[in-house]
């Protein structure tokens, strides 16, 4: 059995997401997920929530809680809305747990031992008004590379340069707004990336299959400017994983914690562990996954994640895993995205702009927001979402094509042959012709799947939707039952066994409904088709059914314009 591990990258704990986060990693690759498992292979799906780190303490503060309480709480939220979205995770763990606490401070080791890790005494900006260095995000200026005034201290989000603090023009504390900063020696680690850029180059172009959007980002990393920078992995912060821990090499380090970039990629790891612990399970079942040499040879490992997160999963986490020496699993496969902007203009979390999980789920249930945002994902270049647009997907291929063609079908059979499969009748041309339709349809949909081309599969998928339509409206059971019923029987058979087809092909995309029409279908057969003529038998003469509820409803006019005004501005 093909076995795959797969990871979403973990999402910040600092509030609640938007659409934009969730098209840009753990949709996508809970979508890859459901079909690697519907083809029968063994899967292991992770994500976490990312806890450590400037963002963890500045919302914390801001919410006036203990960071440590105000993390639980927020990844219970998270955890509850990831349900919501029916993101089928095998585990969604916590970076903050005891485990990615061992196994980040044993990276950190194994480096040190291994000459990749060293002491830098530097200076670091330090707010006089704060009383207290001000690393990362806890600093704020205008960005030296594209003049963006927002940039933070770590990374500039919109041109995704990673930055370090002192790099800013005109900086301000984060915390007070106060300018009144001064540089201050203080002693941290470093990661000697430079060290590794020949070993991390040879390992890129070794990946011929990568998307552009990746391999050219990583390129970016080793060779623009002066290189591959090293990188200090420790931080002057209260909350994370410890720097001083017994039996650490290095002295001299108290109260300070790893870098939440370093552990966070690690968490990848030890939620691995996580999930094998809340399951009682050996050590050896989550090792398997990622062990060279405990069986993870013959595991493909693909990971999700949005453009900006990509430097530090091409190179930084890379060199962690080449430098500890140790035969850990590295990424077979990345799939990165672009952006999805919002009416016109950005998503943003800070001005409240634009649809986040929370408010989605309360206008309607995640089928809906699901299709359109993977039929939508921003693949090759940024895509955007309108009110519009959402309607017309929404109307059009879930009431329209797929609901319509469910709704004819199960009612006509009801009318005139009573909540059964009818038998009678035989395949004739249009049959035959339909059948090679989707034949063809079904091999390019797997092809788009397996190759994670979203868009492309979700157009395939849609194409088998129509193809249904299409036949009903030429082969019109319901003028042909007049003068030969055998054939509307034979016809109305062969529609009903396209519905559980669609809710079998439609099930990475659309759960929900494909969960629906199993249970008014009655059948438990779910098994990926094979051949298509045999698929489209697979419900017999005589195999009770149910007319299932409306499978998806229309959006009024009415209702586009309320969300489009609510969601415009502040939360
Ligand atoms: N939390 C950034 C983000 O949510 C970061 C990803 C970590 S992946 C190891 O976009
Ligand atoms: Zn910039």
């Amino acid at each position: 059995m093909a076995r795959t591990l797969i990871t979403s990258a973990i999402p910040y704990i600092n509030g609640i997401k938007h659409l934009g986060n969730l098209v840009g990693s753990q949709l996508p690759a809970d979508l890859y997920a459901r079909y690697l498992r519907a083809r029968g292979d063994d899967v292991m799906f992770i994500c976490a929530t990312d806890e450590h780190g400037t963002p963890a303490e500045l919302a914390a503060a801001k919410a006036g809680k203990p960071v440590a309480e105000y993390c639980a709480e927020m990844h219970e939220v998270q955890a509850e809305l990831g349900r919501g979205f029916r993101l089928s995770f095998d585990h969604f763990g916590r970076s903050s747990s005891a485990r990615n606490h061992q196994l980040t401070q044993h990276f950190a080791v194994r480096l040190w031992e291994r000459g990749y890790i060293e002491e830098r005494t530097e200076r670091q900006m330090y707010s006089r008004a704060d009383n207290r260095f001000l690393p990362d995000r806890y600093i704020e200026g205008t960005c030296p590379n594209c003049g963006y005034e927002k940039a933070r201290g770590d990374q500039c989000e919109n041109c995704t340069k990673q930055l370090d603090p002192t790099d800013l023009i005109n900086p301000r504390s984060a915390i007070s707004g106060s300018t009144d900063l001064e540089l201050r020696e203080t002693k941290h680690l470093y990661l000697l990336q430079s060290k590794l850029r020949d070993e991390l180059d040879r390992w890129i172009d070794s990946k011929t299959d990568w998307p552009v959007l990746t391999t050219s980002i990583a390129k970016k990393w080793l060779h623009e400017g002066e290189g591959l920078k090293d990188r200090g992995i420790t931080r002057d912060l209260g909350w994370g994983v410890p720097v001083q821990f017994p039996g650490a090499p290095w002295s001299g380090m108290e109260g300070k914690v790893f870098y939440v970039w370093f552990d966070a990629p690690i968490e990848y790891i030890a939620c691995t562990a996580e999930w094998a612990d809340f399951h009682g399970l050996e050590e050896h079942e989550w090792r398997r996954w990622w062990r060279l040499d405990e069986g993870a040879e013959d595991v493909r490992y693909v990971q999700f994640m949005g453009k900006d997160n990509v430097p530090f999963h091409t190179i930084s986490f890379p060199a962690t895993i080449i430098g500890s020496g140790e035969p850990w699993k590295l990424v077979d496969y990345i799939k990165s995205f672009n952006y999805l902007n919002y009416d016109g203009g950005q998503f943003s979390t800070s001005q409240g702009r634009g649809v986040f999980m929370d408010q989605a789920l309360e206008i309607l249930p995640a089928d809906y927001w699901r299709w359109w945002l993977l039929s939508h994902a921003p693949e090759n270049s940024d895509s955007e979402f309108t009110w519009e647009n959402f309607q017309t997907s929404v109307n059009k291929d879930l009431a329209d094509v797929l609901g319509n063609f469910v709704s004819r079908v199960t009612k006509f059979c009801r009318a005139r042959f009573g909540e059964v499969v009818p038998a009678g009748g035989e395949w004739g041309d249009t049959e035959r012709a339909l059948v090679a339709e989707v034949e063809r349809r079904v091999r390019q949909y797997e092809a788009h799947m397996d190759a994670i081309e979203i868009r492309k599969a979700a157009a395939e998928l849609r194409a088998i939707w129509v193809a249904g339509n299409e036949y009903l409206q030429t082969a019109a059971p319901w003028a042909v039952f007049k003068t030969d019923p055998d054939r509307a029987a034979a016809i109305i058979r062969l529609a009903l066994n396209l519905v559980r087809l669609h809710a079998i092909l439609s099930e990475p995309f659309i759960p929900d409904g494909a969960g629906a029409l199993f249970t008014a279908l009655k059948t438990d057969a779910k098994a990926w088709p094979g051949d298509i003529a045999e698929a489209l038998g697979a419900l017999p003469p005589g195999h009770a059914f149910e007319v299932p509820d409306v499978l998806y409803r229309k959006i009024t006019d009415e209702e586009r314009a309320a969300w489009q005004e609510r969601y415009a501005g502040k939360r």
